[in-house]
């Protein structure tokens, strides 16, 4: 069986009559300019060649087609475009099936949406992931998936990006079947088809829809776009796709593609993409050997150490927590299980995957059930005499070859490292709260720490599926010193003459789901209260300080939970309270400030400055690697919302 190769990515066989198409682009077989080009071809030779009844199409390696190729976007265009090819598909007068193998996303996804029938693999899925980009899908997706699957439905998968797998796809109709063999099962299919009338998507009715099914699936998508164009747009487009011609609602698509392509909003959540494919990569551990990780010690299994075992469970490792009495070790299991539950009701994970869990989990109150682990992460209560001793004595009971990982927000790692026998051994791995539902962990390389180390660590945290950003050590990392940075510029300009609620209707225009003080009320002002307190002795007598949140605290407002803080919440509702109001004003009296007035675009103007600057500085001490993780630990550790890229692009797209 002699292949035939029709360009540089895209190459055919003949198998039972039918021309297998495979599309070989690594690493995730994007649709670039030679695989449109190689398509097109395969499909005029199929056409041309009598003994030929029809066409399969699949893909080289893991991914079926994982979309257009993004760094195409900006460039010119080059012909065939993907539009183009799709309607050859769809028009060719032989059969064509998708033997979808890996990832169909965006581009890939469309693909197999203009084939003529679609059999997945077992590791196959399926999505329109492009208002995650900022985009909406530009190649047919938006008319040709409400024709296979309705607009609700439609509407859901377009509007929230999300990817399905095998099971679901086949029950909402997007596939005609699953089989282990996929290709064999799709060449058959393909032949098949040669005798009847082929079934073209794009000529399907929709099925009528229920008017406020569809009203409830665009409010779905809609509540959760935060200012975003695309996400409405989307909907737009699959609802017209029950309303206009099918070449009508592909031109308004296309036209809606190539405007959204071009937005700073596109512009900022590809940024976004290719910073969170960079992340964690680190030229000097290129190639370095990792340790063997199997089974990870917890020490401390409250709301952090439960949410850290969840997430380890759930990746495969064994998990050994340590508490201190065997009555809080029943209760970290239970708080553990607890938090599995929660996972399976809410659909993100199998009961049978829950109890496998469990088998792999104990929580024991002697130290010396972690003699076994590999990694033990420690999530106690954040004091620097306490992380010290327990350190020296996880010394003396760990493997000689397993690495400590403190989960400390505050304390500096190469002090906790420099109490014990093996500094290099110890990295930091800080988590954020709930640890189990947040992706970000800011892997933090002490002086110490080892290459491999941190190799693993990053590996590590890769496994759970988080998103690990390598840091230096500094006071609060990454993202707490540049959260103070802009919780201080805020609070300056609080004193300055702008009310808090301004500044934070200014972030929520802006993208951020919450504002700044809205945020305080809900953590507990209490906390960083006592922080202040503690620092007073050594802070800097010329510095500015800014003393509202402490006058808040002392007449025991603590945010949410004592029902004031900022804000009044006592109706149950977010409420101005004349008090703070008052309380600034005394304030500014007593420093002789006379209160100015401040638009909307200053405010977030000088929040942005304040985390740029602070992000610059990072940079120079060495702290951050580079610009675009600092966006990374704001977005997903902070809620700074991706569609502006983060502060660092934010900032340089406005200079
Ligand atoms: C689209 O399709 C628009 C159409 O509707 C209309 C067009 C007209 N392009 O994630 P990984 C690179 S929009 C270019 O680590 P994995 C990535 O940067 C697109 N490059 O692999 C990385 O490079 P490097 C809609 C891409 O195995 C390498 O591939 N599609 C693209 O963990 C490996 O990536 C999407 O949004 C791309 N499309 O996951 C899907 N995708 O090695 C985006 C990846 O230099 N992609 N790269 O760092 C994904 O979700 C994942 O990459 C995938 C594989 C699941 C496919």
């Amino acid at each position: 069986m002699s292949a035939t190769r029709f360009s540089e990515s895209v190459s055919g066989s003949i198998r039972d009559g039918v021309l297998v198409v495979t599309i070989d682009n690594p690493p995730v077989n994007a649709t670039s300019a030679h695989v449109r080009q190689g398509l097109v071809k395969a499909l005029g030779h199929a056409v041309a060649v009598g003994t030929v009844f029809g066409i399969v199409v699949t893909g080289a390696g893991r991914t079926f087609v994982g979309g257009a190729d993004i760094r195409e976007f900006g460039k010119p265009p080059v012909e065939p475009t993907l539009p183009e090819v799709m309607e050859r598909i769809e028009n060719c007068g032989k059969p064509v099936v998708a033997a979808v193998n890996g990832a169909a996303l965006g581009g890939g996804c469309e693909i197999a949406l203009a084939c003529h029938g679609r059999i997945a693999g077992e590791a196959a899925s399926f999505g329109l992931p492009e208002v995650k980009l900022g985009i909406v899908p530009g190649a047919g997706g938006t008319q040709r998936l409400p024709r296979l699957i309705g607009t609700v439905a439609a509407i859901d998968l377009i509007g929230s990006g999300r990817t399905v797998r095998p099971d679901e796809a086949l029950k909402l109709g997007l596939i005609d079947g699953i089989a282990a063999d996929h290709l064999s099962t799709a060449i058959a299919l393909a032949r098949g088809m040669a005798s009847g009338p082929l079934r073209r998507t794009g000529g399907i009715e929709i099925a009528p829809a229920d008017a406020s099914a569809v009203e409830a699936a665009a409010k779905k998508v809609l509540a959760k776009a935060r200012g975003q164009a695309a996400p409405a747009e989307a909907v737009r487009l699959v609802r017209l796709a029950s309303q206009a011609s099918l070449q009508q609602g592909l031109a308004e698509e296309r036209a809606t593609f190539l405007r959204l392509r071009d937005s700073s909003e596109a512009a900022a959540l590809r940024h976004v993409f290719f910073a969170e494919r960079q992340a964690g990569k680190v030229d000097k551990l290129e190639g370095i050997a990792l340790r063997k990780v199997e089974t990870t010690g917890i020490v401390g299994t409250g709301l952090m150490g439960a949410g850290i075992a969840v997430a380890a469970l759930t990746a495969g490792y064994r998990v050994v927590g340590l508490e201190q009495t065997p009555e809080a070790a029943t209760k970290g299991r239970d708080r553990i299980a607890g938090l599995l539950d929660k996972a399976v009701q809410s659909g993100r994970l199998a009961d049978a995957v829950r109890n496998e869990c469990l088998a792999r989990l104990e929580v024991a109150a002697d130290a010396g059930r972690l003699a076994t682990a590999n990694l033990v992460i420690e999530a106690v209560f954040d004091d620097l005499a306490v992380k010290t001793e327990l350190f020296q004595r996880l010394d003396g009971i760990v493997r000689p070859d397993a690495i400590l990982a403190t989960n400390t927000s505050y304390l500096n790692p190469d002090e906790i490292a420099a109490a014990t026998a093996h500094p290099e051994r110890v990295v930091g791995l800080h988590f954020f709260s709930p640890a189990n539902i947040m992706r970000l962990v800011e892997v933090v390389d002490c002086k110490a720490t080892a290459p491999d180390v941190l190799a693993t660590a990053l590996a590590f945290a890769k496994k759970l599926g988080k998103l690990p950003v390598v840091c230096g050590v500094t006071e609060g990392f990454i993202g707490n010193r540049i959260f103070s940075a802009y919780r201080r510029e805020a609070e300056f300009m609080v004193e300055d003459g702008a009310a808090p609620e301004q500044i934070d209707a200014a972030l929520e225009a802006y993208g951020f789901p919450m504002g700044i003080f809205s945020v305080y009320d809900m953590a507990g002002l209490e906390i960083a209260w006592a922080r202040r307190k503690r620092q007073a002795a050594t802070r800097d007598p010329n510095a500015r300080y800014v003393e509202i949140a402490d006058r808040l605290c002392e007449t025991g407002r603590f945010g949410r939970k004592t029902g004031k803080g900022w804000y009044d919440y006592s109706s149950g509702e977010r409420a101005i309270d004349p008090e703070v109001t008052a309380l600034i004003e005394a304030v500014r009296a007593s420093k002789g400030v006379a209160p100015r007035s401040f638009t909307s675009r200053e405010i977030m103007d000088r929040l942005l400055r304040a985390m740029a600057d602070e992000g610059k500085a990072l940079l120079e001490e060495k702290i951050a690697a580079r610009s675009s993780d600092i966006d990374l630990v704001m977005i997903n550790g902070y809620s700074f919302p991706a569609h502006k890229g983060g502060p660092m692009f934010a900032s340089e797209a406005v200079a």
